[in-house]
């Protein structure tokens, strides 16, 4: 790993990032500090040719515990505006290239909006994840109301929310929170495994795939099909579809250089 900060990471040379949340200590509680370490060590990946894929991990007992209650606790309504603390996520969630979630042990609060920002979702069997902002007299502030709907129905975001009880990997997964479920001890394992398959594939396929299921996503259908089109059509324009086309008809594996 390339640093020994609240965020580690490491660029593989299959084109796969390993970013990890460091702070054991408070169960990966993002705190400012922390997010915005995070921002910048996306930021810094955007632009990165040589990352086609990146996992976020926390470490075995926690992904991230939520927001650091130290901090919030001697917030008022105007600080925490003050903050802006969306543009941290909004860094995570604009990543041209898409991210896995590997998840083990908490994903609670901000911590499970977090993982909601990335695009697929690792998850261990033992994991507990959860909205519990109402139990501290708050909400959730970042996707927990939003993303956790659009991905689990209302019912099920509205239970979540409205206790703060957290749900098990299992019930996660079920639930359709989730990609893949697999044992505890597998989840950065099969989460790695997954992106290096995506880091094979064309990355400006990949990328705009990405793009077209999210902004779709929140588009009128007729607009999110023109939108997929148009996407589809441009493809057509890089050196991947041919060098994949050809590979096919030479049946070959092809070797995509991202033009
Ligand atoms: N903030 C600060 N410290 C924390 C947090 C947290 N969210 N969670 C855990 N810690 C600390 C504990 O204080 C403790 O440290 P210490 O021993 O120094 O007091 C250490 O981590 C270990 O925690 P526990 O002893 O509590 O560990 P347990 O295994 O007993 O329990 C739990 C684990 C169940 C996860 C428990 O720690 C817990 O309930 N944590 C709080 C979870 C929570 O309420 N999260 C939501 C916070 S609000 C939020 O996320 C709003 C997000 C809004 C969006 C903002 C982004 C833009």
């Amino acid at each position: 790993m390339a640093n020994d900060g609240l965020v580690l990471s490491e660029i593989r040379a299959d084109g796969v990032a390993v970013v990890r949340l460091n702070r054991p200590e408070a169960l990966n509680a993002l705190n400012m500090a922390i997010r915005e370490e995070l921002a910048h060590t996306f930021a810094a990946m955007h632009d990165n040719p040589d990352v086609r894929c990146i996992v976020l991990t926390g470490n075995e007992k926690a992904f991230a515990a939520g927001a650091d209650l130290k901090e919030f606790v001697k917030e008022g309504a105007v600080g925490i505006m003050r903050r802006r603390s969306e543009r941290h996520w909004n860094t995570v969630a604009a990543t041209p290239q898409p991210v896995i979630a590997a998840i083990n042990g908490y994903a609670m609060g901000g911590g499970l909006e977090l993982a909601m920002a990335c695009d697929l979702i690792v998850i261990g069997e033992g994991a507990q994840v959860g909205q519990p902002e109402i139990k501290v007299g708050i909400m959730p502030g970042a996707g927990g109301t939003q993303r956790l709907t659009r991905a689990v129905g209302k019912y099920n975001a509205m239970k979540m929310c409205l206790t703060g009880k957290p749900i098990s990997g299992v019930e996660a997964h079920a639930m359709g929170l989730a990609s893949e479920l697999v044992p505890d001890a597998e989840v950065l394992d099969a989460a790695i495994k997954l992106a290096v398959t995506i880091a094979r594939m064309p990355p400006l396929a990949a990328q705009m795939i990405k793009e077209s299921i999210i902004q779709g996503a929140s588009a009128p259908l007729d607009a999110a099909m023109a939108l997929e089109r148009r996407s589809f059509q441009m493809l057509f324009a890089t050196e991947d579809k041919t060098e994949g086309m050809t590979a096919f008809i030479e049946k070959r594996r092809a070797d995509f250089s991202g033009e």
